[in-house]
């Protein structure tokens, strides 16, 4: 696939020499016994990171997410989260499924919670509502394009919440993209946060894999959760090991997606038919409307791809471009010029 431009996801990053490297050479043990030493550094770094006490290793996202749900609530609750968000549009029901709560969806303009519309939805005790058990929130916020949560709204619904005896669960799947785009410290953009889950996959380019990070108890807890779903790893040390590199080096460059996308951006929106506001874009996700190409999201995704340039749509008339390690500047440009000749009949 390397000869696509592959603009569909940060998902797609293949890892890098270092990280191949570091994986042949990797020193493991059966993570269930507790034994492979390159997993128990990474959970380690990953707690350390997040000035959490203990951290837990979990092959994606979606386990990381449902793991963290399932520990903050008891069945029969709701979770109050963005409309939307990725635990209630993309995780196959998680929630219902594993945890046997309901999602409490509040409608956001740009995927940001904030106490007082999280207030609302808190239900009071009574005959007929399903308690509140945790609140979510996404940052960055993926569908909402890239949104970066201010530190102070994070710090203001953890505390009110905390006050009420409600956890908060972070889907931190892109936080490092949070921390480039604020140059503040993960670990202060999350502090208040019970639980943490991250990616490093997607823009931290390893193969596979996230974390999750909370109290001892919390992680410890996790773990059987973890078993339970069938993510007990065994020799998963290989995995880890690009995990460090991807915890360890690739934050610090995250910066150039954003700077790449916000020029994909400012050139998309100069298209005729596309319409999008490159200020909104914070970090590595372009959102655009194509409503006014004449052509549906999945025709413009073909006509693309027999130009070798991959981006998806996310409706019929919005599509999502993305930028990371592998997609570069080069490449962005390329796609520019291949956007430009896929949507000229529009400007005719
Ligand atoms: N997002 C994927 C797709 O599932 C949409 C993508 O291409 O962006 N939280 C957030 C905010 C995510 O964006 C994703 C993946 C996950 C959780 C789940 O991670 P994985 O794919 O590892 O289960």
């Amino acid at each position: 696939m390397s000869e696509w431009i592959d603009l569909r996801s940060d998902t797609v990053t293949r890892p890098t020499a270092a990280m191949r490297r570091a994986m042949a050479g990797a020193e493991v043990g059966d993570d269930v016994y507790r034994e492979d030493p390159t997993v128990n550094r990474l959970e380690e770094l990953a707690a350390e990171r997040f000035g959490k006490q203990a951290g837990l290793f979990v092959p994606t996202g979606t386990m990381g997410n449902t793991i963290a749900i399932k520990l903050l609530t008891r069945h029969g609750q709701e979770v109050i989260c963005d409309s939307r968000s990725h635990i209630l549009n993309y995780e196959l029901s998680m929630m219902a499924w594993f945890s046997g709560c309901v999602a409490r969806p509040v409608a956001t303009s740009d995927g940001r919670l904030n106490w007082s519309a999280v207030e609302r939805e808190i239900r009071p005790p009574g005959p007929h509502w399903a308690p509140t058990g945790a609140i979510e929130i996404e940052n960055t916020h993926n569908m909402a394009g890239g949104t970066v949560y201010p530190v102070e709204a994070i710090d203001e619904i953890c505390g009110q919440a905390h006050a009420r005896g409600l956890k908060v669960h972070m889907d931190g799947a892109r936080i490092f993209n949070a921390e480039a785009r604020l140059g503040v410290p993960a670990v202060r953009i999350a502090a208040q946060a019970d639980t943490i889950m991250f990616c490093l996959s997607k823009g931290l380019g390893a193969p596979s894999g996230s974390m999750l990070v909370g109290t001892r108890e919390a992680i410890d807890e996790g773990r059987l959760l973890r078993k339970r779903l069938g993510g007990g790893m065994r020799q998963v040390g290989v995995l880890a090991a690009a995990g460090l590199i991807a915890l360890e080096q690739m934050p610090a460059r995250l910066g150039e997606d954003h700077d790449h996308a916000r020029l994909l951006a400012e050139a998309l929106a100069a298209i005729p038919g596309v319409s999008l506001d490159p200020r909104a874009v914070e970090t590595n996700i372009v959102i655009f409307d194509v409503s006014r190409t004449g052509m549906t999201s999945p025709v413009i995704s073909a006509r693309l791809k027999e130009q070798g340039v991959l981006i998806n749509g996310i409706s019929p008339t919005a599509m999502r471009a993305v930028t990371h390690y592998d997609a570069g500047w080069i490449e962005c440009q390329k796609a520019i010029e291949v956007l430009r000749k896929v949507l000229a009949p529009v400007a005719a």
